[in-house]
């Protein structure tokens, strides 16, 4: 690939505080001298101990989501603020099982990649299609529908705390991995999309990442791609020994 790689564990809901910590030591050793950046993105609860964990080591930590206020009567969330105040360096935004299950659309993801830049975290923005919308042929259309949307408001020198995740829905826990060349053929769309918004500078400048069943047998493949620069990975990211692999596979 022709940016350095950035390979990021989404570990979902899983793994208390305790488990964490053992997942962290165990992936410690294996991805020391990486030639990509590695981080783990883990759920709020495990944000202290990840942070602590990884504390000198070449492991950045990210958290899951955040809200796009500062703070406020929104019982439940967690702002952007809050994770930078903890040491928090990266957050996933737009996560198709938080657009799926959790109601979330193009503008709340807009809403939550400007707080998250404005307090200082690089967002890992995630777009992809549905099935039905490959089936139907919209899929170019839709990715760039929204990555334009989630980067409105969004200056040329803030997008180098911007990472995009391509994540095809019909990929992500299915254990079904869009090809290599599919996967590259949208990375490039998102470039092209890019490119367009910006110029090219930006676009060739632009870490974008495929996520979706991304492990250790098919990444070196995916990973091989001249626009797939990285992964942002499910199950394998809970495996120290795939997640290594696949780290291993981006250097
Ligand atoms: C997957 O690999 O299933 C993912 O959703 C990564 O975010």
């Amino acid at each position: 690939a022709l940016r350095k790689a950035v390979i990021a564990g989404n570990w979902k809901m899983n793994k208390t505080p305790a488990e964490a910590k053992e997942l962290i030591e165990g992936i410690k050793p294996l991805v020391a001298g990486a030639g990509c950046d590695v981080v783990v993105c883990v759920p709020y609860v495990d944000l202290a101990t990840a942070l602590e964990a990884t504390a000198g080591t070449n492991i950045g930590v990210g958290a899951e989501n955040c809200h796009w206020e500062v703070s406020g009567a929104y019982t439940g969330e967690i702002s952007a603020n809050m994770l930078t105040a903890m040491g928090v360096k990266y957050v996933i935004i737009g996560h198709s099982e938080r657009r799926t299950y959790f109601g979330e659309t193009d503008v709340t993801v807009n809403k939550r990649v400007r707080a998250a830049l404005d307090s200082g975290l690089t967002v890992i923005l995630c777009v992809g299609e549905y099935l039905e919308q490959r089936e139907q042929g919209i899929t170019a259309e839709l990715v760039a529908m929204q990555t334009k949307i989630a980067l409105q408001g969004v200056s040329k020198d803030e997008l180098s705390r911007v990472i995009i995740a391509y994540e095809p829905v019909w990929a992500i826990g299915t254990g079904k991995t869009a090809t290599a060349e599919q996967a590259n053929e949208v990375c490039a769309i998102i470039r092209e999309t890019v490119k367009g918004l910006y110029d090219e500078a930006a676009a060739n400048a632009m870490t974008i990442q495929y996520g979706g069943s991304m492990n250790a047998k098919n990444a070196a493949e995916l990973l091989a791609q001249p626009d797939v620069d990285g992964g942002l990975i499910g199950g394998a990211s809970l495996k120290p020994a795939d997640f290594a692999e696949i780290v291993k596979a981006a250097t």
